[in-house]
C-alpha cells in the first residue's frame, strides 16, 4: 500500500522533530536537524511517511523540501510556536516560496501551534486563524509536542487522512 506522505514544515526550533519523534515513538529529544529524515508509522491501518526537513529560515525550509521530496505531499503540517509571532508569519513565507515553484506541493495542509505548555509562563498565546485562512488550511491544532498524549498529537494527521477519503 502506498504511504500517505506528510511533510512537517516550519522555521527552525518550532518543534518539528520533537513532534515527529513523538508520533513514531522515538524516545529521545532531538538536536537541530541537519539533513532530511523520513519516518514511517501506521495510523488507522494506513502507512504514513513523515518527512522532516532542515532549515532555519523560511527559504531554507522551502529549498530543503524541494530537494528532499520534489513530489506531491498528501499533507503539509505547517508548525509554529504559539509564543513566537515570527514563526507564525514565517508559514506564509514558506508557502510563498513553495508556490513560486509553480506546482502546488501538497493536497491539503493543516496549521499546528506548538509549545502551548509555554504559553502561560510567557504570557503569550498567538492564534493562527488569519494565517490558516490564508493558507486554506483544513484545520488548526494547538499542542505541546513534548507533553501532550499521543492521541492528541495525531489529530492533525487524522484530519488529513479523513480529507483524503472525502
Ligand atoms: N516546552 C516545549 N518545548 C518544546 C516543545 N516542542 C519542542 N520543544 C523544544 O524546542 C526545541 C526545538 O525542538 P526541535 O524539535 O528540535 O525543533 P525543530 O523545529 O525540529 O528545529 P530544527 O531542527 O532546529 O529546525 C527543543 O529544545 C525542544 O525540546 C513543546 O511542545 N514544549
Ligand atoms: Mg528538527
Amino acid at each position: 500500500m502506498r504511504c500517505f506522505m506528510v511533510g512537517v514544515l516550519g522555521v527552525g526550533g518550532v518543534g518539528k522533530t520533537t513532534y515527529i519523534y513523538r508520533l513514531v515513538g522515538v524516545p529521545i529529544q532531538p538536536k537541530t536537524t541537519l539533513r532530511p529524515g523520513m519516518y514511517r508509522t501506521i495510523i488507522r491501518e494506513m502507512p504514513v511517511c513523515i518527512l522532516d526537513v532542515p532549515g532555519h529560515r523560511a527559504i531554507e525550509v522551502a529549498d530543503a523540501l524541494a530537494r528532499a521530496w520534489p513530489y506531491y505531499l498528501d499533507l503539509a503540517i505547517y508548525m509554529y510556536d504559539v509564543t513566537d509571532a515570527y514563526t507564525l508569519q514565517s508559514l506564509l513565507d514558506i508557502e510563498q516560496h513553495l508556490q513560486s515553484r509553480i506546482v502546488k506541493p501538497y493536497r491539503g495542509c493543516v496549521v499546528v501551534g506548538n509549545k502551548v505548555d509555554l504559553a502561560k509562563e510567557r504570557h503569550t498565546f498567538i492564534t493562527a486563524e488569519d494565517v490558516a485562512e490564508a493558507l486554506g488550511a483544513l484545520g488548526i491544532f494547538y499542542i505541546s509536542a513534548l507533553k501532550d498524549p499521543y492521541d492528541k498529537l495525531i489529530q492533525p494527521l487524522k484530519t488529513g487522512l479523513e480529507e483524503r477519503h472525502a
